[in-house]
């Protein structure tokens, strides 16, 4: 959680000849897990995730440091066919950014429900890396072995794919053989992070996407997408951290059903919120959420980097 870097570690580590660290993107089309996986393979939950398409907005770092190797995971959101929007457009610009800056990447799939034409836009798009591997995602609802076997076999035609790795991100079915598939492809090199370091985000920023999480796993329709969160207040009072934060929605009518029946719909958000916050940042939580009306805060680059996004 710290945001220093640190670049002593090369003569402490016991085997520098050998370890092993880079970078490692993890891409695909929307909703196939990517999110999951991140977090699947630090080991903590990071990324926010739901059953929703575009849940990811930012860029997401996080870190595994074992004793042979830093992998450097970067979670992106998922490739946006429909570029109209200034948000669609600066998702998908996130996502090339990753893909530029990575020694290897993760192409993910949802192996149930096979090759999708979008699956196969966003291949496209990465087909000069060198480094690719196919993670075949979601296997816990594979019926058939058969089918799977047939899903590898049409992918090693279609890409010189490094591996094909078909994993459960949601029951960490095979996330260790996915690690050791990374590592042996990742360049010799110093660890670039501190052993503890989780990644280079501020708790500000993680409380934010918790909040945003429960947004997007307790409301329905559009509200999700028209909706964002600001931290107005964050600070340490002994042990506890307060935080006080704004739900910005577009329309009057949403602010009432982010309200609820009696407040409760606002009372859920932010009891599931400050849940995850202690357990992330291992601390007891004061979380006091509001509403506030703003039509145009996604309507156009502006406003969009005033509340945080596409930097
Ligand atoms: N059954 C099953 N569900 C999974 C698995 N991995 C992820 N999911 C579910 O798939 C949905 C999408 O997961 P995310 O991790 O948010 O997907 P994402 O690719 O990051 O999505 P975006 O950020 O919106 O592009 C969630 O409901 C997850 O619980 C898996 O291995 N098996
Ligand atoms: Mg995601």
């Amino acid at each position: 959680m710290h945001e220093h870097r640190i670049d002593r570690q090369a003569s402490e580590d016991p085997s520098p000849a050998t370890h092993r660290c880079g970078t490692i993107a993890i891409v695909g089309r929307p909703n196939v897990g990517k999110s999951s996986l991140l977090n699947q393979l630090i080991g903590q939950k990071l990324a926010i995730t739901s059953h929703r398409p575009q849940t990811t907005r930012h860029r997401i770092l996080g870190i595994r440091s074992d004793d042979d190797a830093q992998m450097i995971f970067l979670d992106a959101p998922g490739w946006q066919r429909k570029q109209r929007s200034p948000m669609n457009r600066m998702l998908n610009r996130t996502a090339e950014q990753v893909i530029d800056e990575a020694d290897l990447l993760l192409w993910v799939i949802d192996a149930s429900q096979g090759l999708t034409d979008e699956d196969l836009q966003v291949l496209s798009r990465l087909e000069q890396h060198p480094n690719i591997i196919a993670v075949l995602n979601k296997i816990d609802r594979v019926k058939l072995r058969a089918s799977l076997y047939q899903l590898a076999q049409d992918l090693a035609l279609r890409a010189a794919f490094k591996a094909i790795v078909p994993v459960s991100a949601e029951r960490a079915t095979q996330v260790d053989v996915l690690i050791k598939a990374c590592k042996d492809l990742l360049p010799v090199d110093a660890p670039r992070f501190a052993p503890d370091e989780l990644t280079d985000r501020s708790e500000r920023f993680l409380a934010a996407e918790i909040i945003r999480e429960k947004l997007f796993r307790l409301l329905g329709d559009e509200l999700p997408y028209q909706s964002t969160v600001l931290i107005e207040q964050f600070r340490d009072d002994g042990a506890l951290k307060r935080i006080e934060a704004s739900i910005v929605v577009q329309r009057e009518a949403q602010r009432a059903i982010v309200l609820g029946q009696a407040g409760q719909g606002i009372k859920r958000i932010g009891t599931d919120a400050r849940r995850d916050m202690e357990r992330l940042f291992g601390t007891k939580i004061f979380l006091g959420l509001h509403v506030k009306v703003r039509d145009d805060w996604a309507s156009n680059e502006q406003g969009l980097a005033a509340y945080g996004y596409g930097q």
